[in-house]
Order: C-alpha cells, then structure tokens, then sequence
C-alpha cells in the first residue's frame, strides 16, 4: 500500500514538474498570428527610441523568443508581406515596390494562410495581413476574412500643416473605441473564445502606427511635447552616402524642418505606438481569458521598420538600419523558455517555415527560409544566417551580427561596423582592408533576379518612363 502511494504520488510529482509538456504541445496548436504595420525598433525591448514604451509588448516578450536582430525582406508594405506569407523573396516573385501588383503571384502561391488551410487548420483572418490585396478574401486562402476595420470619428486632415497627404499627426476628436485596431482587437478576441474541432490559426493584422498618427488626444499627452527628444543624429551624416542612397531620401525631411514639425512628429509617432501597445495588451488578456490560453503558439511582427530623421530620411524605403529592423517576437508551449533575448542575424522569410515546424505542418517546397526553432529552442544556438533586405531589384543589404553591406544596382556601397557604430554614421566601404568583409557579405546576395511582374510601377520605371522607385514625394504611400 505504501507502495503503490509512493509510485502514485512519484507520477504526481511528475505531472506537476512537467505540467504543461502534453497539453501545451499539442501536434497542432493554435496559432495567434499579429502583423504590425510600420513600427520599428521603437519598443522598449529594442530601445530604438529612449522614450519608447510598449509595457504589453513586453509582457508578451516576457513569455518567448524576442530577435534583437531581426529584418524583414523588403522596407515597404507591400513587397515585405508579400515575401513573408508567401515565403518566396522579392527578386523570385518580381514584387519590388508597393507599386508592383501582388495579386497573380498570390493566386499561384501556397501562401501560408492558405497552407495551413489546406492541411485542415480553421484560417480566420482580419485587419493588414497583405497589402492592398483584392482578392485576400478567397475561400481557398481564408476561412472566413473580415477585412479592415474602418476608425470612426470626425474626420480630420492636415493638422501639422505640412500638406503632404497622410504624412500627417495630431490628436483625433474621437474615443479609443472608435479606432479601428481597437474593433480589431475585439473581434479576435472573440474568435479566440470559438470553440472548433479544428486548430485556429488566427491572423491579426494591426494598421497603427501607420501614417496618419490620428490617435485620441490621451495617447499623446502620454507624450509632452516640451519633453520630446529627436532621434540620435549627426548633421554630417549624409555626406558619405553614395549617391544611389542619396536618392532614397526624399524631400520629407526639408519640409518636416521647414515646418517646425520634428518633436511634434517624434511625439505622433510615440503616441500612436502606445495606442497600438494597448492593444496588444487587451489582445493577450482576451487570450489568457480564453480556452486557448497557456497552449497557443503566439508569432508577432512588424513589417519593416522606420526612419524619423535619421540620414535625413522619413518612412521606410530604404537599405538603412532604421528601415530594415524591426520587431519579431514568437511564444511556442513546450519550446520557448521565458524572456529569452536572441541576437543571432534573422530575416523575415524565416517566418513561413517556423510556424509550419511549431504547428507540425510540413514546410513547402518552394519556402527556402531558415526555420527559427533551433533558435527558439536555444537563442545561442549556431546560426550561420545573415539577414537579407531587398529594395529594388538589384539593391540589397546583408547585416550579419556585426555589419551591414549595402550594394545598389548601380554598383554603390555602404558598410557599416555595428560594433562601434550602431546608428550607422561611417560608411567604410570605402576602406581596402575591409574588402573581405563585403566580399563575404555579398556572397549572400541574389545572383540572379526575375524581372518585375508586369504592369507595375518597376516595371515602368526598368523602361525608363516610371516614377522613382520607392521614393516618396508625400503624395501616396502605403
Ligand atoms: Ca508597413
Ligand atoms: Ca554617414
């Protein structure tokens, strides 16, 4: 008898030491999948920004894998997203810019929402996933897609005066439960509290902090004005990036001087990422309060990052530190320890192939990507992996853990040393006695490149009639 209690209560003891390894790793979990929209390393994790703070982001890094050197594919909306769910690169797709239409390369590509719906998972979509995509409603792709969720409020236009479109901040007239991610929130929120029979894959796609910053007056008084401090920046800065950099930059930052808007800017920016951070925070209670919580595999990105007058550039578009890095932070029960930090150099194509490994989907043949497992399951485990970003056809970076190589079409160069110069203010590309670092780098580039798909805006400009790639003139942006 007291045998057979001491072997019961052994098992007991067991279970209670390993209480999660059966119920938290199920063959295929649910998977919470949140897409950002234009935040860069502006969080506290990534201390992009000293007066950055994102308390729910943390607590949701608290529970994971966060990659402190993490990139996405292509520094604009439409090219990155299209790389990441698809799993196939900007210069194997031929969708370089926003400009270039999606649409046919989707239709003919297991895009990972619609691979995981193949293989018997319940796909619910809702809010940015793709960009500008028509046909993202598909009953092939999704199985049930809700679309953007429109902000309500009196409607406003050109508050900081500068004229230039959606380039545009202030306090919006209206309540936080007017905002549209906050309906987003609520609507998945609700999703996850659906019982099934089948796995949820549940794809959430945030527009903010996307131009406009039009957030309730609350998230900018987080914010006072007259304690805003600018970005890191040196006035020099520019004078030793190459022309084809150059060209990159754009006229934002003239006006944004000209007007008197930097601080106001930086503070728009702040106060709209906060408004976002809430929302991660009320997504996370919803799931903790939910049936799935403690056993669903959580994945978050953003899909490239942003410059506020750093290199006298604004947005994203460009091959620069502030334009690549971004967040990417991924919880899997049963593999991730707890607030673990990875620094290892990682891309965003690295996606696709991770959440097929966590949720026990094989990985298609056409996704080339580096699953990010070994990493999740020891963040300082070898990892020969560089991240590579492409702008353009022929323009790309490579960032190892301590470069980044810059090489454009036309043959320019920048190098920067990450080690002494983290805001990348010295180009050293120049410099013969660091040859072999760019010849190693630049082994990771493309050797060959599909032209644009056809019809779209690099196409155009290949033929010499289109606008400037990527550049923005404040008129039209995504
Ligand atoms: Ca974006
Ligand atoms: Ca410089």
């Amino acid at each position: 008898m007291i045998l057979r209690l001491s072997v019961a209560l052994a098992i007991v003891t067991a279970m209670a030491a390993f209480p999660q390894t059966s119920s938290a790793a199920p063959e295929h979990p649910d998977v919470l999948f949140i897409a950002i929209d234009d935040l860069n390393d502006w969080t506290s994790a990534l201390g992009g920004h000293p007066q950055a703070r994102t308390p729910n982001l943390d607590r949701l890094m608290a529970r994971g894998v966060t990659f402190t050197n993490s990139h996405c594919a292509a520094p604009a909306c439409n090219p990155s997203r299209a790389a990441l769910m698809s799993g196939l690169r900007p210069f194997e797709t031929g969708i370089y810019t926003n400009g270039d239409p999606a649409e046919s390369v989707m239709r003919e590509t297991l895009t990972l929402n619609r691979h995981f719906m193949a293989e018997g998972y319940r796909t619910i979509g809702g809010g940015k996933i793709y960009h500008n995509l028509a046909a993202e409603g598909r009953k092939d792709s999704w199985t049930e897609w809700v679309g953007i969720f429109p902000t309500g409020g009196k409607k406003i236009e050109n508050i900081n005066g500068l004229n230039r479109s959606h380039f545009d901040w202030g306090p919006l007239e209206a309540t936080t439960e007017d905002m549209g991610d906050t309906k987003l929130t609520d609507w998945a929120i609700g999703e996850l509290n659906k019982a099934s029979d089948q796995p949820l894959f549940l794809a959430v796609g945030y527009v903010k902090p996307h131009l406009p910053w039009y957030v309730p007056r609350e998230y900018f008084d987080r914010f006072p004005i007259d304690k805003i401090e600018l970005p890191a920046f040196r006035d020099d800065d520019i004078d030793d990036i190459p022309p084809a950099g150059l060209k990159l930059t754009g006229t934002d930052h003239a006006a944004v001087l000209e007007g008197d808007q930097w601080q106001k800017g930086v503070q728009g920016y702040l106060a709209t990422i906060s408004y976002l951070d809430d929302q991660i925070g009320r997504l996370l209670d919803g799931l903790d309060k939910s049936p799935r919580a403690g056993k669903t595999v959580i994945v978050l990105w953003s899909d490239h990052g942003w410059h506020l007058g750093e290199k006298e550039h604004w947005r994203k578009f460009a091959l620069w530190e502030e334009a690549t890095r971004t967040v990417l932070t991924i919880t899997a029960p049963g593999v991730t320890q707890e607030a673990a930090m990875c620094s290892a150099p990682v891309d965003f194509m690295s996606i696709y192939p991770t959440v097929c490994e966590l949720a026990g989907l094989a990985v298609p043949d056409h996704v080339k990507g580096a699953s990010l497992v070994p990493l999740l399951r020891n963040p300082r485990a070898d990892w020969d992996g560089v991240a590579l970003c492409t702008h353009g056809r022929q323009n790309h970076a490579v960032r190892d853990a301590r470069y980044r190589y810059i090489r454009y079409a036309n043959g320019d160069e920048e190098l920067y040393d990450h080690d002494s110069d983290p805001m990348e203010y010295d180009n050293l590309a120049g410099y013969t006695s660091l040859e072999e670092i760019k010849t190693r780098l630049g082994k990771r580039m493309p050797k060959q490149e599909v032209n644009p798909v056809p019809g779209g805006e690099s196409e155009k400009k290949a033929k010499g009639k289109g606008k400037s790639n990527g550049k923005n003139k404040g008129k039209k942006e995504a």
